[in-house]
Formats: structure tokens, C-alpha cells, sequence
């Protein structure tokens, strides 16, 4: 049994649903022996989080739309009142307007492009602030990107230029951090069919390419991302930050 986590506690955001990332990455934190607060984003989402969440008996369980600051601000004073502390915290969730997605980067709208920016990149910077001062023990904070914020991947779209800003926010983030041993990271998945995904036009031709052209030929699991996530929360991982982690069967490596 792996207990690298025994004793830790950590805040998952960004489950939908059991095809979620964040669930991957939940149930291997939880295999590990962390403690976790795990949030749905409204009450539609709750009926699908809520019992995930008390499969891994998680103490704190609570709504967080990211785009409500007192809600996150409540948030950070529950797991304060509960743990006194935070040991690390997975971000995994993103979002951009339906219209401004499917759209060219250049038909853009501003509202779109500010509201993708907020959910899926400022929203980070905004749970590591609220973070930081829990981890007086140090920590860790992940983030989830994709490879659309280093190449061009069609179809991706604004994304693109969110995940851009977001690795650029975690190295930021990371070498701002790095003195209070607080460290920062990104998790680089391959393409998986969540709903998320479902967003992104013409999904299964990713897929379809990614098994195909990755050195492996093999399609990416939420499970394969959360044994990887459960490693970089963990005290073993003490000397990585800044980084992004590709769990991509070695996609980022191929020349297209
Ligand atoms: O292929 C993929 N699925 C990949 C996803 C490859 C590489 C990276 N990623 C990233 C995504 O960009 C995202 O950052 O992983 C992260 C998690 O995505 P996911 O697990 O693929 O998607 P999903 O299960 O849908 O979870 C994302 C959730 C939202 O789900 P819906 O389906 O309702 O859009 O992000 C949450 C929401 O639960 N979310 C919010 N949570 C709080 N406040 C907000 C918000 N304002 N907006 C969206």
C-alpha cells in the first residue's frame, strides 16, 4: 500500500462528474492516505460530486464557482477551521464561452477571451493566494494544462492562449513561492474524454491522433494522471517545481 500522503490534506477542484481528472487525481490522493475537501462548482454539479466526495470520506465538502470570491474566501476558513492547514491543492478545472471556443483565436471576443482567462488561469493564482498562507509547513499546488499552450493544436482555440498564460503563471508562481518550500506545478495530460473535452470541436480526431502518433499508441487515463499527481503532492517530490508534467504517453515529443 502507498501511504506517501498519510497525514496530508489537500483541496481537489474541479470534479464534475467520475470521469473527471480531478476524480483521478482524488481517489489516488485518498489511496495515499490524505485527508481532502473536495468542491462541486453549483448545485447542479452537486447530486454528481457529493457522493464521489464521501467515497473518499472527504471532511469538507463544499460549492466553489471560482468566479465568487466570497465563496472561496468561505472556503479557505472552513479547511482552516478543520485542518488548521494545507498540505497541497489540485486546480482542474477550465472554461470559455461555446461561441468564442469554436471561433478563430483572431474573432475573439473580449468578454470571451476575459472570462476563459479568469476561470481557467487567474482563478489559480487567486486559490494559491488564498493557499499560501495554510502552508506554513510548505506544499504543493497543481494546476492542469495541455499541450494546445505550446503548439498550435487545431481546434483548441482560445485555450491555446490560456494554458499559454497559465504554465507561464506557474513558474511565476513556483519561483515566488520556492522560499516558503511551497512548490508549483503543472500536470500535462493527454487528450481524455471527459465533458470538458466534449467542449472541444472535434475531439475524438485528437484522440484518434494521439494514439497514433504518441511512442506508446495508447490513450491517456485519469488514473495514469492521478498516480502521477499523488507523486508530485507528495514529500518525494520535494525538488520539483515550476515544471510541467506531461502524462501524454510521450506525445510533446513527436514532431508532427
Ligand atoms: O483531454 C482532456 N480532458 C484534458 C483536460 C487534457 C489536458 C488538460 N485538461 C485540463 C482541462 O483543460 C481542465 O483544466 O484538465 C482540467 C480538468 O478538465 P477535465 O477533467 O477534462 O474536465 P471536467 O471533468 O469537465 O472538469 C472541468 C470542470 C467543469 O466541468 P463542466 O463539465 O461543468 O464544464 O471545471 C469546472 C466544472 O466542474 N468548472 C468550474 N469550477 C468552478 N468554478 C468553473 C467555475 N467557474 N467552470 C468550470
Amino acid at each position: 500500500m502507498n501511504d506517501t500522503l498519510k497525514g496530508k490534506k489537500g483541496l481537489v477542484v474541479g470534479i464534475a462528474n467520475e470521469h473527471s481528472i480531478a476524480w483521478g487525481c482524488a481517489k489516488a490522493f485518498h489511496a495515499a492516505g490524505a485527508e481532502l475537501a473536495i468542491t462541486y462548482m453549483n448545485a447542479k454539479a452537486e447530486p454528481y460530486v457529493r457522493p464521489l466526495a464521501e467515497q473518499v470520506n472527504a471532511p469538507v465538502i463544499a460549492a466553489l464557482d471560482v468566479t465568487d470570491d466570497a465563496q472561496m474566501e468561505a472556503l479557505f476558513k472552513v479547511i482552516e477551521s478543520t485542518w488548521g492547514k494545507l498540505d497541497f491543492l489540485l486546480h482542474a478545472i477550465a472554461f470559455a464561452p461555446q461561441q468564442d471556443l469554436h471561433g478563430r483565436v483572431v474573432d475573439c471576443s473580449r468578454q470571451g477571451f476575459l472570462q476563459a482567462m479568469d476561470i481557467s488561469c487567474h482563478s489559480f493564482v487567486r486559490l494559491a493566494h488564498l493557499a499560501e498562507p495554510l502552508m506554513q509547513d510548505g506544499g504543493c499546488m497543481l494546476t492542469t494544462t495541455y499541450y494546445g499552450g505550446e503548439k498550435v493544436v487545431e481546434h483548441y482555440g482560445v485555450m491555446g492562449p490560456v494554458k499559454a498564460a497559465l504554465e507561464g503563471t506557474v513558474k511565476y508562481l513556483a519561483a515566488e513561492l520556492g522560499a516558503n518550500k511551497i512548490r508549483v506545478n503543472a500536470l500535462s495530460p493527454g487528450p481524455i474524454a471527459t465533458r470538458a473535452a466534449g467542449g472541444i470541436a472535434h475531439f475524438d480526431q485528437l484522440l484518434a491522433i494521439a494514439r497514433e502518433k504518441s511512442p506508446n499508441h495508447e490513450l491517456i487515463c485519469i488514473d495514469c494522471v492521478g498516480a502521477y499527481a499523488r507523486f508530485l503532492v507528495s514529500d518525494e517530490a520535494r525538488l520539483v517545481t515550476g515544471s510541467t508534467a506531461y502524462i501524454d504517453a510521450g506525445f510533446n515529443i513527436m514532431a508532427t
